[in-house]
């Protein structure tokens, strides 16, 4: 059902690339804000038009679709795909949609921007990847949602590690820590729910920091050993929309929780270096700490999202008397993106992550070039999360990431 179609009448909008976008929670409005702003402040082939906002309550798609600036509301993600007036479609769902929507969209030639992780299993994953590389043979193209690698200092990291700078990786140490789950009264949302998200922090945040630790070094996890927890095993039915860390109310009905409220997990890469990991919802005062640091040879670098327009850097050559972490403020205009924001030294937030990865998507499109992380990158992270999975419930078990 079409709520409001306020989109243009023009058959041929020529330069624009109009978007569908499938959910409006969280995501969906960090989203809608990066396909507002993408093109005021980059300079794009193709301008994204927001189309159509899709979501099953007709009231609340509609209010959000009003807000967010979306030209038209659907109650059916599928009219999306039938619709010619789109271009791409932006999902913004819970994991277990993510293989539908996907492919359907990329059969029905419609490029695709999914959330992480990918899916809810390998099989899924691979189903949607398998898709992917068929319709980017046909110059429709898919992405998966790791924002993170879009940070500046993120980049910089990775740079200095492809400029051997550091050195031989030694050590690869990754933390994702949030505290949004420690009270107990945190309702039951969709995220707690094995069938709708897949996992819990293992999928939610351990998916970020597996992309990051293996997009800044260039290496591949190939084996782990892990732990994983549920701390809290029944929290009160979600009332309203409970959103991240809403408050439930403990006299009344429970539910079961039924994913990880925390995954640590050792990991050897290909590359023959080591690393730690850890992901948790419940690390009171951790608000959103997403941290990486990568020892090697000749350097050392030290990322923490807390502090997002700062990377730390230990370079190995210093003479003794300045031995010491360097901190480097990631905000000259030297730095990809940032040029385009503001002077040195103002910073940028969590948001401009997705205006870079609409950036990154929109100019991958209209050069006819695969964008990534690609839903094959996005694969070889749903691995490593069985394989942690596989593991846990193995008692710790080494268990081999299989390709
Ligand atoms: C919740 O943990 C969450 O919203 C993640 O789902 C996002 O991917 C992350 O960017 C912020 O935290």
């Amino acid at each position: 059902m079409t709520i409001a179609d306020g989109t243009s009448q023009e058959a041929d909008m020529g330069g624009l690339l109009r978007v569908g976008m499938v959910g409006y929670g969280f995501m969906g409005a960090v989203h809608s804000h990066a396909w507002r702003t993408a093109h005021r402040f980059f300079d794009l082939q193709l301008t994204p038009q927001l189309t159509a906002l899709a979501g099953r309550n007709a009231a609340g798609v509609a209010e959000a679709a009003e807000r967010q600036g979306w030209l038209s509301a659907e109650t059916d993600w599928r009219r999306l795909i039938e619709r010619d007036d789109i271009d791409l479609i932006d999902i913004c769902t819970p994991g277990d949609m993510h293989s539908e929507i996907a492919i359907a969209a990329l059969q029905a030639g419609k490029h695709v921007l999914c959330e992480k992780p990918l899916a809810n299993s390998v099989a899924d994953a691979a189903h949607m990847a398998e898709v992917a590389r068929s319709a980017a043979e046909r110059g429709v193209f898919a992405m998966c949602g790791f924002t993170y690698r879009r940070t500046p200092a993120v980049t910089l990291a990775r740079r200095f590690v492809q400029e051997g700078r550091l050195g031989d990786i030694r050590h690869v140490r990754a933390q994702y820590l949030q505290d949004w789950l420690s009270d107990p009264d945190a309702p039951l949302t969709w995220r707690l729910d094995k069938q709708k998200a897949g996992s819990g922090a293992l999928g939610d945040i351990g998916a970020h920091i597996v992309d990051m630790a293996q997009w800044v070094t260039g290496a591949s996890v190939t084996d782990v050993s892990a732990m994983m927890r549920t701390f809290v095993t029944e929290r009160p039915v979600a009332g309203e929309r409970a959103g991240l860390g809403g408050t439930g109310s403990s006299e009344g009905p429970k539910g079961p929780v039924t994913v990880d409220d925390a995954a640590v997990f050792t990991a050897r890469f290909d590359t023959g270096a080591i690393g730690v990991f850890e992901a948790t919802r419940m690390a009171l005062g951790r608000k959103n700490a997403l941290r990486l640091e990568v020892n090697g040879t000749r350097g050392s670098v030290a990322f923490d999202f807390e502090e997002q327009n700062v990377l730390e850097f230990y370079d190995g050559s210093d003479a003794a008397d300045a031995h010491g972490f360097r901190r480097i403020i990631v905000t000259e205009p030297v730095h990809p993106y940032v040029g385009n924001w503001w002077p040195a030294g103002h910073g940028i937030g969590y948001e401009h992550g997705f205006t870079h990865q609409v950036v990154d998507l929109v100019s991958a499109i209209a050069a006819g070039e695969q964008p990534r992380p690609s839903f094959d990158d996005a694969l070889g992270v749903q691995r490593v999360l069985a394989a942690v999975e596989a593991s846990a419930a193995a008692g710790s078990a080494v268990e081999t990431v299989l390709s």
